[in-house]
């Protein structure tokens, strides 16, 4: 996303509250903190407050425990009804250059934030996890689970429909950068790693213990209607190759601070694909 370098500067002031809202710290202090200190904290000072204390009970370990520890943390939620959908997005998602458009996922396109609808060029909700893998619809659960909801330009949305995820095909006139074949869809390559890390999020969120299926990815296409994405192996390059950047980052943000409350652990903690998987 190096287009939008203003987005860095989003990074910090959220950060910041939630810190103070991790460390209940009085406010006055944290007003007499603001100037000498805020400025000199790193990225690196807020991901170790979160693992001291949202992720306190998941830091150290590593494989099938690791994503226990995740799912346990991250299950804590609030749910959203799949029409409070809409204006989630358009906060989550909301153009850094523009506050009265959001950035669509796949064109990249600034688009208002009310030509949402169901003409080919309005944006509608992409469920990224496809919902008919696990069929979990649009019942409030999975498929209202905004870590992985995101506006998208109708058509392009129908293009990519349920296939499984992999390179290659041919590219999409209204969507450079996005190719398709018969089952499967390639991203841009500034979104592959937010693809990635949106599945891989739902497959430790959701692990059938709340009356949806269990989610999973592995190393197939053509999945179907089975509770799997594919493929694991393309997900984990991709996300490799495209790190969380500050529009990822302060979309997390906004969801735990004022939707959700959870996270996506792999926005946080990128090198906790490896760990697990
Ligand atoms: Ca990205
Ligand atoms: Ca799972």
């Amino acid at each position: 996303m190096s287009a939008q370098p203003s987005r860095r500067s989003w990074r910090r002031p959220l950060v910041v509250a939630a810190v103070a809202a991790a460390l209940a710290v009085p406010s006055a202090a944290v007003a007499t903190d603001t100037s000498s200190t805020v400025t000199d904290w790193s990225d690196r000072t807020a991901v170790q407050v979160l693992d001291d204390t949202y992720y306190q009970d998941a830091v150290g370990k590593t494989g099938p425990e690791l994503k226990a520890a995740l799912h346990t943390i991250i299950r804590k939620q609030s749910t959203l009804s799949y029409s409070q959908v809409w204006d989630a997005l358009r906060s989550t998602d909301e153009d850094p250059n523009n506050p009265a458009n959001v950035i669509l996922l796949y064109t990249g396109r600034s688009q208002s934030k009310t030509a949402n609808g169901g003409d080919a060029d309005d944006w509608n909700r992409e469920h990224v996890w496809a919902k008919s893998h696990g069929d979990f619809g649009t019942v409030t659960g999975p498929g209202t689970d905004i870590h992985h909801l995101r506006p998208t330009d109708v058509s392009v949305n129908s293009t990519r429909g349920n296939k499984d995820f992999d390179n290659g095909g041919q590219q999409l006139s209204e969507a450079p950068g996005n190719y398709t074949d018969s089952d499967s869809f390639e991203p841009r390559d500034a979104v592959k790693g937010d693809v990635a890390r949106m599945i891989l999020y739902m497959a430790v969120r959701y692990d059938g213990d709340d009356g949806f299926a269990d989610l999973e990815p592995n190393d197939q296409v053509n999945n179907g209607s089975a509770p799997a994405i594919g493929r694991l192996s393309v997900l984990k390059q991709w996300s490799l190759q495209d790190p969380p950047d500050a529009f990822e980052e302060h979309r997390n943000q906004v969801i735990y601070d004022q939707y959700q409350h959870n996270r996506n652990p792999f926005i946080d903690h990128p090198e906790w694909v490896d760990a697990i998987w």
